[in-house]
C-alpha cells in the first residue's frame, strides 16, 4: 500500500465486479457494447440496463473513457476506458494507456467519487506487456491525483497473483524510504 497525502493506493486480488466503491473502471472496446474479459464480467454483473445506457453513448475513442451508472453493481458508477491494443510499442500505446488512467480519474473526480478501482487495462486480450502497463498505471494515477483531490482510495484490482505481485512491487518501490542519517 502507498499513501500519498489523503489517498491510499493498494493492489488486491479481487473480482472487480464485487467491489463496493464509488466507481469501477472497465477495460472496454471502442463500441462500448461489451465483450469478454473484465468487460463481459462487468456487463453480466450490472445487468442489461448497463448495455442500454452504453448504447446511447456513441462509442469511445482509444485512450478515452466514458461514465455510466453502476446499475446492479455495488459500485455507483462504471467508467468505461478503452485501452490500446499492443502492436509492439510504436503506435503510441504508452501514451494511450496513460490517457485511460488520466481520463478515468478525471471522470471520477467530476462524479465526486472518493474511491475507484482499476483493472489492468489492456493486459488481457489487448496483450500490453504487463510490467510496462503496471508502471504506467501507477505513475499516471500518482501524477493525476493532484487534479482529483477528493479521491481517497485507489484499488488496483488484479485477477491473479502474478499481476498482484507486479503492482505490489511497483507501489513498494515508491514508498518513501526513511531519510538516511547525515554522515
Ligand atoms: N476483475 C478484475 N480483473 C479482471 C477480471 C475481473 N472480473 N476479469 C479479467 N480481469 P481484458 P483488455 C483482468 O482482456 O486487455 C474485452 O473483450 C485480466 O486478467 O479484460 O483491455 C473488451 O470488450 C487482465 O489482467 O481487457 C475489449 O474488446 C485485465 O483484467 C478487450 O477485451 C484486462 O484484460 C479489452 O482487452
Amino acid at each position: 500500500m502507498l499513501t500519498l497525502g489523503y489517498c491510499t493506493l493498494e493492489a488486491r486480488v479481487v473480482d472487480i465486479t464485487t467491489l463496493a466503491v464509488d466507481a469501477i473502471v472497465n477495460a472496454a472496446n471502442t463500441s462500448l457494447l461489451g465483450g469478454g474479459g473484465v468487460d463481459g464480467a462487468i456487463h453480466r454483473a450490472a445487468g442489461p440496463d448497463l448495455l442500454r445506457e452504453c448504447e446511447s453513448l456513441g462509442g469511445c475513442a482509444t485512450g478515452d473513457a466514458k461514465i455510466t451508472g453502476g446499475h446492479r453493481l455495488k459500485a455507483r458508477h462504471a467508467i468505461h476506458a478503452v485501452g490500446p491494443v499492443w502492436h509492439g510499442g510504436g503506435r503510441g500505446e504508452t501514451e494511450l494507456l496513460a490517457a485511460c488512467y488520466r481520463r478515468s480519474l478525471e471522470l471520477a473526480r467530476d462524479a465526486k467519487a472518493k474511491s475507484i478501482a482499476f483493472p489492468a487495462i489492456s493486459c488481457g486480450v489487448y496483450r500490453f506487456p504487463a510490467d510496462d502497463a503496471v508502471r504506467i498505471a501507477v505513475q499516471t494515477v500518482i501524477d493525476t491525483l493532484p487534479n482529483a483531490p477528493a479521491v481517497e482510495r485507489v484499488i488496483f484490482a488484479c485477477f491473479d497473483e502474478a499481476m498482484h505481485a507486479r503492482y505490489e512491487a511497483e507501489l513498494e518501490r515508491r514508498v518513501q524510504a526513511p531519510p538516511s542519517k547525515p554522515a
